[in-house]
């Protein structure tokens, strides 16, 4: 185990998997014997940030938070694993910026918004077709993929499960786990 604590911040769609994955490595890399910890909308948009919306400034204000208490999980010597649709580029690199170089692995999860509207598992795309779900990220509200992401992995094309295991191989291949 090389590497001490960092975040793996993953970003895509909503209905990409980035729950599932984040979930699924997480459970891996306790089995491996890491520390790790899942933030998600489950126990954020919950709680700490209940009071937060879909508009630009919330979403940014939303990213803002997560970003801080990664930082302070990474401080308290855990592997921190994000799944949020974080849409701004800019808001994605200011948590970069929180963090020494190397600790901030932005992880794009790859998956077509087609692809996703055809999953759609809570039926949100279907209401943001109708305008009942306004701002919904992909149809009315925008998604800036990452210019530079550490890792990419297709979640149109492999299951949660190798999507894991790819991200295994890269984190122990980079010497991170
Ligand atoms: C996007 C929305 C919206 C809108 C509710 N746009 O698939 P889900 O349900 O479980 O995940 C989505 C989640 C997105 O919250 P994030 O905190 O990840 O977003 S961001 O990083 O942009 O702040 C979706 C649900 O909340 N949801 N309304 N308008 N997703």
């Amino acid at each position: 185990n090389n590497h001490h604590s960092f975040i793996l911040w993953f970003t895509g769609l909503s209905a990409s998997g980035k729950s599932s994955i984040a979930n699924a490595l997480a459970q891996e890399l306790f089995e491996r014997g890491n520390q790790t910890f899942v933030l998600d909308g489950d126990n954020i948009r919950h709680g700490l940030n209940k009071d937060l919306g879909f508009d630009e400034n919330s979403r940014k204000e939303n990213i803002r938070r997560i970003g801080e208490v990664s930082k302070l999980f990474v401080e308290s010597g855990q592997i921190v694993l994000t799944a949020f649709i974080s849409p701004y580029q800019e808001d994605r690199d200011t948590v970069r910026a929180l963090v020494a170089e190397g600790e901030f692995i932005e992880v794009y999860v790859k998956c077509s918004v087609e692809e996703c509207e055809r999953r759609d598992p809570k039926g949100l795309y279907k209401k943001a077709r109708n305008e009942e779900i306004k701002n919904f990220t992909g149809i009315s509200a925008p998604y800036e993929a990452p210019e530079n992401p550490e890792i990419v992995v297709d979640s149109e094309n492999f299951s949660i499960e190798e999507c894991a295991q790819q991200l295994i191989q890269i984190l122990s291949s980079k010497n991170y786990i």
